[in-house]
This record gives C-alpha cells, structure tokens and sequence, in this order.
C-alpha cells in the first residue's frame, strides 16, 4: 500500500482516515475524492482532492492512472436511514458505487478497502454475540447494499484475485466530522449537545444496546487490516469488530460523569428505533483478534472523556474550514 485513493473522504470515516493515512504514507500518496464540491480555501487543506461520483468508471479510472493508484479506500455510501427515505438512489451508490470500484480495481490491480456494518445483519440473526459466519437477512436497504457488498468483494477476490478486506463497523463516534442519516448518529450528537447545551433529545429507546466504536480505533483497524499479510486471513468481507456495548442511557451516565449537569430526555423516531432492533445487540469479534490481531484501545468511559476534552477545544475555535460540521 503506497499510493492510496479515499473516496468519501469528506465522510464520517473519511475525515480522520485521511489524516491517518497522510501521517503514515506521506499527504501526496494519499488522494481524497468526494462528490462535493470544495471551496478554494478548503481544497488548499485537502489537496491532492478529486471530485468524484463513485459510479463514474471513466472518472474513477482517470483519477488512478493521474496518481498511480495501488490501494483505495472505498467509503462513499447512503446510510441506514437515510437509505429508507431514498432506497433507489441507496443502491444505486451503495452497489453501483462498490461495483465500479471493483472492475476499476480488477483492470489496475488495486487492493480494495470496504466497510460492511452490523447493519448486515437483520431481526433472524442471533443477536446477543454475533458470531462472525451467521445468517445475515437484513431488512433495511442500507443492510442489504452491505451484505451483497461483501458477497461482491467476496467474488472479486476469489474470481479475479482482487485484494478485497473489510470490516463490520458498529457505530462510529468521532468529533472530527459528523456522520450522515445513520441511525446511531445519536452517540454523536449527544457529545455536541452535552457540550454546547448540556442536554439531549434522544432518538432511541434508553435501553437500546448496539455496539460502538471510537474513531480512531476505528480508523487504525482499517490500516492495520490493509497491512497484514493475506497469508493470515480466513475471512476478508467483513469482519465484525467492537469494543463497547452501549445504551443510550449508559451513554448518558457516562457523560455526566464529566459534565454533572447535563440532562437526557427521550423523543423516539419510530423508523430508526425499528431499524436499530433489526441489528445485533453485540458482535462476536473473536475472528478478528485471532486472524489480524484486532485489539480496541478505548473503552466507553475512555472514549466519552476524550470525545468532551476535544469536542470543547473544537467548539471554541473558529470553524476549520477542512472539516466544519
Ligand atoms: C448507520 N452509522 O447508523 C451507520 C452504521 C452500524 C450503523 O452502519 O447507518
């Protein structure tokens, strides 16, 4: 991995993996491409940056040869709720997207980074534990892109030899850049609103268990997934992992630790409470610690301090144009 391509780069995920990978390869081997359209200023604190719609073969093919691409992270993609308000649009990114990637990827022999998500998982699967080979009938069109996306990569690496690995992200919490239509945006915006107001409307019941993972073990189990020796993999799309389990009521109790004042209160959106019910209460990532050696480095209380101290800092400077939110 020398020469890499980031699409979605202006994402959740993209945000922080870029900063990662430029620290580790150097910022002209890492290319950032998004669909957005960038302002001057702010393409001065992304450069190298592409405009791109991942279904553009000609564009995307371009972009490799321009910089010599050998290794793209693919991470342009609808969420889960967002997906249910514009399925079509969901699959023709979330698939069509995936599918230009890998045929580009198949012609320039580009290894390929993909997530999956608890989210291919749906209500038939086991859900305290989920074992890493288990059934996998998602009911959500976010989940269905996920699971025929691993299939996909899945039969790209076995029929052409295409170096696909992914991962099954939980929730990811970050303060770097928000995430988009998901449905567990609210461990998020919990931190924003502890910080700014003290308080929060939730949108999921108190009790609602659904793993989570911090930003950056999040983003250094994507490079360190990327780095391991093929030799060792059983398994390439996808692997679970997670490092907390959490309710938005532990969340809750977490925070107030740091900040004692803030409060919690509960507003249920109906779509994204049915939607987190369909996913697993808590991944089984035990293929992932033996095969790559996956090992998360924060834990809820950990991670909820961290996220205050940086949430703060980043609240009182002026918005930074690279990653505003
Ligand atoms: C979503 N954040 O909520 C994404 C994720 C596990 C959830 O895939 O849709």
């Amino acid at each position: 991995m020398k020469r890499i391509l980031i699409t979605g780069a202006m994402g959740q995920v993209g945000a922080e993996l870029t900063a990662a990978l430029r620290q580790r390869f150097g910022r002209e081997n890492v290319v950032t491409s998004d669909v957005k359209e960038v302002s001057k200023d702010h393409l001065d604190a992304i450069a190298p940056y592409a405009p791109l719609d991942v279904r553009d073969f000609s564009g995307l093919t371009h972009i490799i040869k321009k910089y010599k691409i050998d290794t793209i992270f693919h991470l342009a993609a609808i969420l889960s709720a967002t997906g249910e308000k514009k399925p079509q649009l969901t699959w023709d990114i979330n698939i069509n997207g995936l599918y230009t990637i890998l045929e580009a990827a198949r012609e320039y022999k580009c290894a390929v980074f993909h997530p999956s998500s608890i989210a291919a998982f749906g209500p038939d699967t086991p859900r305290d534990n989920t074992p890493q080979d288990t059934i996998q009938r998602p009911n959500t069109i976010y989940g269905i892109t996920k699971v025929s996306g691993e299939l996909l990569c899945d039969y790209y690496f076995r029929k052409y030899g295409v170096d696909t690995r992914g991962l099954r992200f939980p929730g990811l919490i970050s303060y770097t850049a928000k995430p988009g239509g998901g449905t567990t945006d609210y461990a998020v915006e919990i931190f924003y609103s502890a910080v700014k107001e003290k308080k929060y409307t939730c949108f999921l019941k108190a009790e609602t268990a659904l793993d989570m993972l911090y930003m950056p073990d999040a983003v250094r189990a994507s490079i360190e997934l990327m780095e391991i020796s093929p030799a060792k993999l059983k398994h390439r799309n996808a692997f679970n992992i997670t490092s907390m389990n959490v309710t938005p009521k532990a969340l809750a109790t977490e925070i107030k630790k740091v900040l004692p004042d803030f409060t919690m209160q509960y507003r249920i959106d109906p779509t994204r409470q049915a939607i987190a019910d369909s996913w697993p209460k808590h991944l089984n990532d035990s293929q992932a610690r033996k095969e790559w050696r996956w090992q998360p480095e924060y834990d809820l209380a950990t991670m909820t301090r961290d996220m205050i101290e940086k949430l703060t800092a980043k609240l009182r400077r002026p918005p930074d144009a690279a990653y505003t939110t």
